[in-house]
């Protein structure tokens, strides 16, 4: 019998060995913490093919639920070849050159309008990008100088947000979508897409849409401009939105400006 055909760039992940496919998987099971709770799940690991899983950590969370840590083989692999991923495309400066190239580039500061829109009422995201603090050591967009950044906070309409950016003319519009449930965070998205339109801010004003399960894919769908997950910090979103500003305004600036 011959050997199964291999793919061209199998990736799988990198345990003990190169390749091994070792994962480590974790949930929590409705069952008492006990020898049974932990044996459904070593059985559950191998219905989802998982090879020689073995349970490295099981604890109760409560009385009538375990949580099990386990360790397994995968025996799928990724051909590389086939990973396309639609993504924002720019280069991420730092907040110096950022606040440098607004500056020169405006000759006045870039306004920013943020919010986490309708019933959602995480903050946590949108402080992230906009506060002073920032997020994991990378300062938000109000510490830079050339950046009005104005953070709403949650639960803001989307009518109140277009508002506001009409009264402040703001050139970026950020909103936050956290909760997911029922797709909520599409209907949100989808009726602030729909006020920016009739508010006629459609072609004026960039607008960036973030959280965690926010995708640029999904996020262009929509009609935005990007889409930010996890990961990403203030420095991402300024740049982004400079380029986008320079890529419309480039018939605007004076050609040997335009082609530098
Ligand atoms: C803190 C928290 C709360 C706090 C929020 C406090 C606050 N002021 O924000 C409180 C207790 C109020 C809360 C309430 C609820 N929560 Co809650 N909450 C969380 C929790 C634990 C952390 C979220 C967080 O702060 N993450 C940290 C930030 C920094 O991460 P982030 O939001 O992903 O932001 C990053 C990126 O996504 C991105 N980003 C985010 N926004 C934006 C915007 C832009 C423009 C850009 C560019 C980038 C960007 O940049 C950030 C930095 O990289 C999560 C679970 C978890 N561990 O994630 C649940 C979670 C989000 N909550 C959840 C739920 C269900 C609720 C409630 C409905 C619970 C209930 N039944 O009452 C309520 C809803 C309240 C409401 N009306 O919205 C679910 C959501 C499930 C879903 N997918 O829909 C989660 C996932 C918990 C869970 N596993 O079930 N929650």
């Amino acid at each position: 019998m011959s050997a199964p055909p291999q793919p061209a760039s199998p990736i799988r992940p990198y345990g003990d060995t190169a390749n091994d496919g070792r994962v480590q998987l974790s949930f929590t099971l409705p069952l008492p913490f006990g020898e049974e709770a932990k044996e459904a799940g070593r059985q559950l690991a191998l219905k989802m093919g998982l090879e020689n899983p073995a349970v490295c950590h099981a604890e109760a969370m409560g009385p009538d639920f375990t949580l099990i840590v386990l360790y397994g083989q995968s025996t799928h692999s990724i051909d590389m070849a086939q990973i396309k991923v639609v993504k924002p495309e720019f280069a991420t400066m730092g907040k110096d050159e950022i606040d440098a190239l607004i500056a020169d580039s405006l000759g006045r500061k870039l306004v920013v309008v943020g919010a986490c829109i309708e019933t959602d009422a995480h903050t946590v995201g949108i402080d992230a990008i906009m506060n002073m603090k920032g997020f994991n050591g990378h300062k938000g967009l109000e510490a830079y100088h050339q950046i009005r950044a104005l953070n709403l906070g949650a639960q803001v309409t989307s009518a109140e947000l277009v508002a506001r950016a009409i009264a402040e003319r703001a050139d970026v519009v950020l909103v936050s979508q956290v909760v997911t449930q029922k797709d909520i965070h599409i209907a949100n998205l989808k009726a602030l897409r729909a006020e920016i339109e009739a508010a006629g801010l459609g072609k004026e004003v960039i607008v960036v849409a973030g959280g965690p399960r926010i995708t640029h894919e999904l996020a262009r769908e929509l009609g935005y401009d990007a889409g930010f997950g996890p990961g990403n910090y203030a420095e991402d979103v300024a740049s982004f939105a400079m380029h986008e500003w320079l890529r419309r305004h480039a018939h605007q600036r004076p050609p040997q400006e335009a082609q530098a």
